[in-house]
């Protein structure tokens, strides 16, 4: 087989760049190692910047998105027993949109599958080659044969336990990395939303996050240690936790149900340098991760295939490798950024237990300080809705 780039990874990298790619009559191949409802059983993301937005819109595939997604024009801090909102729209001019990346990954799924683009899924053993030199290829087992994509790029889609960054690991690649003490357990209930917009809640037994996926689904997280397990926690230890740490109006108008899903993630930053080898580009999880707190991965990886797509369609129809060669210093750029402002939300957020009480003591001056001055909470909010590509 042939095509103009391989690119490893269903998730919303891959299908976004695929997308882009083939509207722009840019003949490439998806291949992922599971299927389709693996892929979609995976709860992730809830927070869509103005430039993922416009970007799902570039794909062709923000239909159901404009219909069903959720339009927050702010959300609340939550801290020494108040709340504080942070108006999104007042302090920026921009919004953010509420919608799972569960819902934009089927809604690039289906269009792929509309618009006549090759995904193959279950595709075994995938691997990289030769991207050093001028014929890369991509090797990959079905059925118990091998088969070989030859292609003039490899686009590394394929999150952070990739093959992608695996295999460039003695290629001078440098690795930027803050692991946290906590995880996230996260709950998805079919329940409504205690509150229209998110709420992210610091308090001294932990940090907790009422999110939501629509006007009936609710998600919520709080931070837990390491060393627990999604196994102790039933769905009234979860519920009790969180009515725990949110402010009492709030917890006294949470409305409970059964978990429909519920699971621990660690929390980590990681950026990978550079993003390029070759003819191999390293996209959105597979070059760096964000601690969720300021809702930025899926967004970063947005920004990633924008800068990726521009240099491709500039290689293939202008002839120039400006884009290309510009790529990985331009995502870098930003992705520094969202680290900064994903780092930063964490530690303001979060219970660091080697930190003590003097840590919680910080955290509350300075939300205490961002909840009076305009410019701090300005700051947060140009951050939080997403800076310019
Ligand atoms: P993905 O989604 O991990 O997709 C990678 C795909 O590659 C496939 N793959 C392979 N295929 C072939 N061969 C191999 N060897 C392969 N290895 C892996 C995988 O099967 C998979 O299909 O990476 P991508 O596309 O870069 O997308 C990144 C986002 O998924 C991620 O950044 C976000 O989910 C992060 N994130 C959030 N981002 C936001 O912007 N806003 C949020 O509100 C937000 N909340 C979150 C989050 C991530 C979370 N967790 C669980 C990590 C909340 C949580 C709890
Ligand atoms: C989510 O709804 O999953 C979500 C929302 C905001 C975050 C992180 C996760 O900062």
């Amino acid at each position: 087989m042939r095509t103009q780039v391989a690119i490893i990874g269903s998730g919303p990298s891959g299908l976004l760049l695929g997308q882009l790619l083939s509207n722009a009559g840019i003949d490439n191949i998806i291949l992922d190692r599971v299927d389709r409802d693996y892929i979609l059983g995976r709860i992730r993301a809830g927070v869509l910047e103005v430039g993922a937005v416009q970007m799902l819109g570039k794909a062709g595939a923000g239909e159901r998105m404009h219909e069903e997604g959720l339009i927050h024009d702010g959300f609340d801090l939550s801290f020494s027993g108040r709340r504080h909102r942070i108006h999104l729209k007042d302090l920026t001019g921009t919004s953010v949109m509420v919608y799972g990346q569960t819902e934009l990954t089927r809604d690039l799924m289906d269009h792929r599958e509309a618009t006549g683009g090759l995904t193959i899924y279950n595709a075994e053993a995938v691997t990289p080659h030769d991207f050093d030199g001028v014929r890369p290829y991509v090797t990959y087992k079905k059925d118990g044969v091998t088969h070989r994509v030859d292609c003039d790029f490899i686009a590394g889609c394929d999150g952070y336990h990739g093959v992608c960054r695996a295999s460039v690991q003695d290629k001078g690649i440098q690795s930027f990395e803050k692991v946290y003490p906590f995880g996230w357990l996260g709950i998805l209930a079919d329940v409504p939303p205690v509150h229209h917009e998110l709420i992210y809640a610091n308090h001294a037994r932990g940090f907790a996050l009422c999110s939501q996926r629509s006007h009936t689904r609710s998600r919520y997280y709080v931070q837990v240690p390491l060393t627990d397990k999604v196994e102790q926690w039933s769905d009234e230890a979860f519920w009790d936790e969180l009515r725990r740490r949110v402010p009492d109006d709030v917890a006294q108008a949470l409305v409970t149900g059964p978990s429909i899903e519920k699971s621990i993630a660690p929390l980590r930053s990681f950026v990978a340098e550079p993003l390029r080898f070759g003819a191999l580009f390293l996209v959105g999880d597979a070059g760096h991760i964000v601690p969720p707190t300021g809702a930025k991965g899926l967004n970063l990886a947005a920004s990633d295939v924008h800068y990726l797509f521009e240099g491709l369609r500039e290689h293939y129809g202008e002839e120039s490798t400006a884009g290309i060669d510009a790529y990985s210093g331009r995502a870098l750029k930003r992705i520094w950024k969202a680290e900064r402002f994903s780092w930063s939300m964490t530690m303001l957020l979060h219970r660091f237990p080697a930190d003590g009480e003097f840590g919680q003591k910080v955290q509350e001056a300075e939300l205490d300080y961002l909840s009076s001055s305009h410019a701090a909470q300005t700051a947060m909010a140009e951050n939080y809705v997403g800076l310019p590509y």
